[in-house]
């Protein structure tokens, strides 16, 4: 596994600015290397009212968009779906399955998009061409056949569409089971648990507006200058105007200390880059809950002694719960604070001055804080902070969780839920005549458990890399062969394909970018981004093969095959997109009324959001004070906290390249993050190889080898390196408490030579 690891070429440091040159010049490279042409005019209509929404993150478009609107990782991931080269039918017959398995995912991507669908033929190891009817037929077959829906499990990715996801969970449904495991399980389920229980909503309450008005942006366990580009901007000009932006992050992302807005042609030719974090804080990984308790402390603190700190006014009227949760402040020790965030009191004190002195504060996070242990916790502890001095619910404040997918906050307001409401199943039954089920569904864990003990027997996935997303990738993908069938909604080859059941298929879809034409004519879809903003989509690329279905078209022929007597029905919404519109706007009234009219508009509109108009749809009908006991959380002597992130040259499993520039990492994705310190004492030279073992103990050894060492700024006991590479390593069982998220940020390592 060992690959050659050269100390100047492999590792480079990087002292420039995100974005500037380096950013367009990557993204002219990737253009080049897909041999993406028509990439170039999709670009221009990228992130446009009349265009299309950028396949790559959830970040909200500004209401009024410049003509190019789009950053260097969009470009990728659009030129990834442009790419001309194919997956044809002679490349299968070329290629058994064994013999796929052992490419790399950065080798399987490289194939390009996948142009028919395809079958596993058992006897020779391969995939053949299938028609599409057949495939229907055999996925419809299967379905009918099953003794329990619950065998049945629906996975889906977060760039489904509204109108595909709400066909999805309305197939799932009508067959009646909730099994709907989903990327968001691995994602911001931690943020949607916390959210729910303390201010009786599971999203953000930001629009992109309050950050023009904030005088303190949070941004903690995020970064934004590879996963959230476009966020850079925001967060210039804010720091430009004076807004205070005070970073946490355990190693120094380059995207959070300087930028050049590559479309800025002043800064461009100039090359003056601008700071984005006015403090950055360096905790050790699984540290913020500790962190946020002290700053919490503090401010109680200062309340005391210049009174007028907290908005009295807000707690009295608008939260429960706030004395208990002062007590339980009041007997945390700074001592442990100290500890068990690797923050001095002076660093968490400064960060309560500034914090005093702001009127209007956001907290933006993403998976540095969701995949941890005591996820749940630690962002209601921000909730906490938050509602000290009233800063959810007013202009300029509020919470910020930055979602991943670019549609998966939709995908989950459609209904892609295993434990969805009483209302929205009522709803449904009405207004399709089923009896959707009322027990709950499996989430992601909970399905490789099932698939594992044989009580799942059809895996169907619309879209995702379920075996290389999901923790343990070895077992998750020995368990989804247990399966009797699979079945793949996808754009690209992927590992998760070649993971398979007795029975499988490939069904390629068309991808965002391009037309979609149905029976009544060219179709626009919707997707919801990270601030509830929900607009069209409309596609303008010729489809990268004839043969390709729209997602919704490929729902409606299962469910079309599935339920023979609904034929009609189903043939009406896979003809007329605005009629599953229209659907949806029946089964949730109160936040699409008027759908189909209101997406016409530029910019389509706004869901309502309870919480930031101070309607706290909770227990107690106010904002939640929670309090939990400090956990403490140390590891063996000798352990390392490592934490699995994403590289500049990937989106989630699909590796576009191998390099990672701001982190100053080229040519390779086998690295291990490393404090100098830890290094030293493991007697470790710079870009040596090692071997690491994770400790997440569950009776099964977890090692993997031919990783380097690199020397890096990360705390001591930290470490860090790229998923889902590593997934090996973390352990199905290891999940954060309540959410089921995956412990992807904080897994119990000891790295060692390798003996080689
Ligand atoms: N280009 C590109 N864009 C993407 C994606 C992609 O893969 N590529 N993925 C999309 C998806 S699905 C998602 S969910 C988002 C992910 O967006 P991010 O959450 O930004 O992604 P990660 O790489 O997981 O980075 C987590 C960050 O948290 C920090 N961190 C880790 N542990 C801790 C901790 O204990 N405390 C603190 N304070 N920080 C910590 C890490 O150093 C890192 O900077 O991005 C989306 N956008
Ligand atoms: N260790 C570790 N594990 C993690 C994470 C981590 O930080 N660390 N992050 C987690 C997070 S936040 C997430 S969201 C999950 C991601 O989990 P998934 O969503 O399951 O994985 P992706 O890599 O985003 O899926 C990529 C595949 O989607 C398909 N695809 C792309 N575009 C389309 C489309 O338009 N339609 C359809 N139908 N298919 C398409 C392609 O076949 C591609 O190979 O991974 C999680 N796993
Ligand atoms: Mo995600």
């Amino acid at each position: 596994m060992s690959d050659d690891f050269v100390v100047g070429k492999n590792i480079n440091s990087y002292v420039g600015p995100a974005g500037g040159w380096g950013a367009l010049s990557a993204s002219v490279q990737t253009l080049k290397q897909e041999r993406a042409i028509n990439a170039i005019p999709a670009l221009m209509k990228m992130n446009q009212p009349d265009g299309f929404d950028c396949p790559g993150c959830a970040w909200p478009e500004p209401g009024k968009t410049t003509i190019t609107e789009f950053c260097e990782n969009g470009v990728k991931a659009l030129a990834a779906e442009s790419t001309s080269k194919r997956v044809t039918r002679e490349f299968f017959k070329n290629h058994t399955v064994k013999s796929l398995w052992s490419w790399s995912d950065y080798d399987l991507e490289q194939q390009g998009r996948l142009t028919e669908p395809m079958v596993y033929d058992q006897e020779i190891d391969q995939y053949t061409p299938i028609s599409w009817d057949a495939a229907f037929q055999l996925i419809g077959e299967q379905l009918r056949m099953l003794a329990d829906p619950n065998q049945a499990v629906f996975y889906t990715s977060g760039r489904t569409s509204n109108e595909a996801a709400f066909l999805w969970q309305l197939l799932g449904r009508t067959l009646g089971t909730n099994n709907f495991p989903d990327c968001s399980n691995m994602c911001h389920e931690s943020s949607g648990v916390a959210l729910t229980e303390s201010v009786g909503i599971g999203k953000g309450t930001v629009q992109l507006e309050d950050f023009e008005e904030a005088d303190l942006i949070i941004v903690i366990g995020q970064n934004p200058g590879t996963n959230h580009p476009r966020m850079l901007s925001v967060l210039q000009q804010a720091a430009r105007r004076g807004c205070q932006i005070v970073t946490f992050n355990p190693i120094l992302e380059r995207g959070l200390k300087k930028f050049i807005h590559p479309q800025e042609t002043l800064q461009m030719l100039t090359g003056t880059s601008s700071s984005i974090s006015t403090h950055y804080f360096q905790p050790i990984i699984g540290g913020d809950l500790a962190m946020l308790h002290g700053l919490i402390k503090a401010i109680l603190t200062a309340d005391k002694t210049q009174k007028n700190i907290l908005d009295k006014e807000f707690i009295e009227n608008h939260t429960s719960g706030f004395s208990e949760f002062r007590d339980e402040i009041g007997r945390t020790d700074w001592s442990v604070i100290e500890s068990e965030s690797g923050l001095s009191r002076a660093q968490i004190e400064e960060v309560a001055s500034i914090y005093c002195n702001s009127k209007k504060v956001i907290a933006c996070w993403a998976m540095g804080l969701t995949q941890q242990k005591h996820a749940v916790s630690t962002i209601q502890c921000i909730v906490n902070l938050l509602l000290l001095c009233g800063n959810i619910g007013k202009p300029g404040a509020g919470v910020c969780p930055v979602r991943g997918h670019s549609n998966v906050q939709g995908d989950r307001t459609v209904g892609i839920t295993e434990h969805p409401s009483e209302s929205f199943l009522k709803n449904l039954d009405q207004q399709f005549g089923i009896s959707s089920p009322r027990n709950s569904g499996f989430n992601t864990v909970q399905t490789i458990k099932a698939m594992e003990s044989k009580s799942v027997k059809v895996f169907m996935a619309m879209g995702g890399n379920f075996a290389r997303a999901t923790p343990d990738s070895s077992r998750t993908a020995e368990a989804l062969t247990n399966c009797e069938l699979t079945v793949q909604v996808t754009t690209k080859l992927n590992k998760t394909h070649l993971a398979h059941g007795k029975k499988a298929l490939i069904l390629p879809c068309l991808g965002r970018s391009e037309l979609d034409v149905q029976a009544s004519g060219k179709q626009s879809v919707t997707v919801e981004d990270s601030m509830g903003a929900v607009h069209a989509s409309i596609g303008k690329n010729q489809p990268a093969s004839a043969h390709l279905r729209s997602e919704v078209a490929i729902v409606a022929g299962m469910a079309k095959a599935a339920f023979p007597k609904n034929q009609k029905m189903w043939k009406a919404l896979e003809d007329d997109y605005g009629l599953i519109r229209d659907k949806i706007e029946s089964v949730l009234p109160k936040l699409f009324a008027n759908y189909n009219r209101k997406i016409k508009k530029p910019g389509g509109f706004r869901l309502y959001n309870s919480a930031s108009e101070r309607e706290w749809n909770t227990k107690t009908g106010k904002a939640r004070f929670i309090a939990k006991l400090l956990p403490i959380l140390k590891l063996p002597n000798g352990q390392l906290r490592l934490m699995t992130i994403r590289s500049h040259d990937q989106y989630n499993t699909t590796v576009y390249g191998m390099n990672d520039r701001y982190r100053g990492i080229f040519g390779t994705r086998r690295v291990i993050l490393m404090n100098s310190k830890d290094m030293d004492s493991l007697d470790l030279d710079q870009g040596q190889e090692v071997v690491i073992q994770s400790h997440m103990e569950d009776g099964r050894k977890r090692k993997v080898s031919g990783f380097h060492a690199v020397r890096y700024s990360i705390p001591q006991g930290c470490a860090a390196s790229y998923f889902p590479e590593i997934n090996e390593l973390i352990a199905v069982e290891y999940f954060a408490d309540r959410s089921f998220t995956p412990i992807s940020k904080l897994v119990p390592v000891t790295v060692s030579k390798s003996t080689e």
